[in-house]
């Protein structure tokens, strides 16, 4: 009788805990980023800017411009809009190369996703 009753008791916890996934996957993830990944630019952009699929704790955001030796290029510290979509950082005057953008963010319901993409500054001539 006592197996039993603990069977019954995880069977009713299982379902439960599938549940609280679900909850989990409604994280926060780049919608859009400006300039995009893997894009050649034939001018340097002064900004970058990463808009998300789901509000993000301003608090906590991180975004990062690193040139080809990485050392970082961004002037000021990351900026979140009032929406809570949109993190962005101004960048110094980019010379050719490749940049690496690293990004971190946490949404509103505290989870953390972070991840990087590359765009490039083309050379002149
Ligand atoms: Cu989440």
């Amino acid at each position: 009788m006592k197996t039993f009753k603990l069977l019954v008791f995880g069977a009713l916890l299982l379902p439960a805990s599938v549940a609280g996934l679900r909850v989990a996957s409604a994280h926060s993830f780049p919608e859009q980023e400006t300039p995009s990944a893997g894009e050649r630019l034939s001018a340097p952009p002064s900004e970058v800017t990463i808009k998300f699929d789901a509000p993000i704790e301003k608090l906590f955001a991180k975004l990062e411009v690193l040139d080809p030796d990485g050392k970082p290029e961004t002037t000021g510290p990351p900026q979140v809009d009032p929406t809570a979509l949109t993190l962005s950082v101004k960048v110094a005057a980019l010379k050719p190369g490749d940049y690496t953008v690293k990004w971190g963010v946490v949404c509103i319901d505290s989870h953390h996703t972070e991840g990087s993409y590359v765009f490039t500054v083309a050379g002149g001539g």
